[in-house]
């Protein structure tokens, strides 16, 4: 990347440009001088100069948590940051049912789970079911969309079963423990399995969502689209419709 080109940013806690950062964190050791020492040099060694130490809390034995707060003289370029930007129209769940009655003349299937050992479904739950979140109701609210929601830990061939059973025109998959990139292994092996399972123009549209996933790994993963933190139903409703209907299939063949 070349020069900075558009305005440049920097963090600041006290003063505007001060640079000023907190972060947390949690070393293997009990609480004592040593172990906040140890936290301060690994804050300098992270950029951090001064490193003020501001809270250091033992978590069990041997584990203790730290709050270090201090400056870094990085600067962001925000003409330099890409992210994946929103590339369809918001729809209302009015104008969802409307498209999809005249365009497909059909309801538009719809399968949702938590793949792997994953339980978490508040997620899942939030753009699937009537109560939805934010002030919006959830998929199964709209009168075109039919939707089946496998809930928590299921398999990867169950989900495949279950989409072919329910002509899924798409797939809803959670994940949102990522240790050990357990999302990401999850969501290749149920890529890899649909690509194996069904051909291409059968395959329903293939959507992830969690908190901690880059949106912008959605080819690499093998799925058409992957929605992040503070996700809504309508989103994800607007995002069906151009993707099924109103526009062309998108992402990974
Ligand atoms: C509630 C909760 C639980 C509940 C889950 C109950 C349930 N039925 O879901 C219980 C107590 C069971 C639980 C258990 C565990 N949990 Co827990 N849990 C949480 C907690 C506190 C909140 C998660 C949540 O509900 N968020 C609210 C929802 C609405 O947000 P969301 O999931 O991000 O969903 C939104 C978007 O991401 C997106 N989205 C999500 N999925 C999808 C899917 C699609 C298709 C789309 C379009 C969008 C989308 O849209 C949603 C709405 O905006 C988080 C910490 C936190 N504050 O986030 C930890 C957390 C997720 N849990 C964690 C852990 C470690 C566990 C356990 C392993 C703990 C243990 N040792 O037993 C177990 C694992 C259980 C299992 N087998 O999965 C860790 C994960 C860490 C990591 N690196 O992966 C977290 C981050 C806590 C932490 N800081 O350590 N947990």
């Amino acid at each position: 990347m070349s020069g900075a080109q558009g305005p440049v940013v920097r963090p600041y806690g006290d003063t505007t440009g001060d640079g000023m950062v907190q972060v947390s964190f949690t070393l293997p050791v009990p609480h004592d001088k040593r172990a906040e020492g140890a936290a301060v040099q690994l804050a300098n060694r992270m950029g951090m100069d001064p490193a003020l130490l501001v809270h250091a809390k033992q978590m069990g034995d041997g584990f203790t948590f730290f709050v270090v707060y201090g400056r870094v003289n990085h600067l962001v370029d925000l003409s330099a940051v890409q992210v994946v930007e929103r590339d369809f129209p918001l729809l209302s769940a009015k104008e969802v049912n409307a498209v999809v009655k005249r365009r497909l003349r059909r309801k538009l299937s719809v399968v949702g789970a938590c793949i792997g050992t994953d339980a978490h479904t508040v997620g899942i739950d939030a753009i699937l079911n009537v109560k939805g979140i934010a002030g919006e109701k959830g998929l199964e609210y709209y009168r075109e969309l039919s939707v089946t929601n496998l809930g928590a830990q299921v398999s990867v061939p169950e989900l495949v079963e279950a989409a072919r059973a329910a002509r899924a025109d798409a797939v809803l998959v959670s994940q949102v423990v990522t240790q050990r990139d357990a999302h990401l292994h999850n969501t290749r092996e149920m890529s890899a399995a649909f690509r194996e399972a069904m051909p291409v123009g059968r395959r329903p549209l293939l959507i992830v969502g969690g908190p901690r996933f880059d949106e912008s790994q959605a080819a690499e993963l093998g799925v058409d689209r992957i929605f992040g933190r503070g996700t809504t139903p309508g989103e994800v409703a607007s995002f069906l419709v151009h993707a099924l209907v109103t526009g062309r299939k998108v992402g990974a063949a």
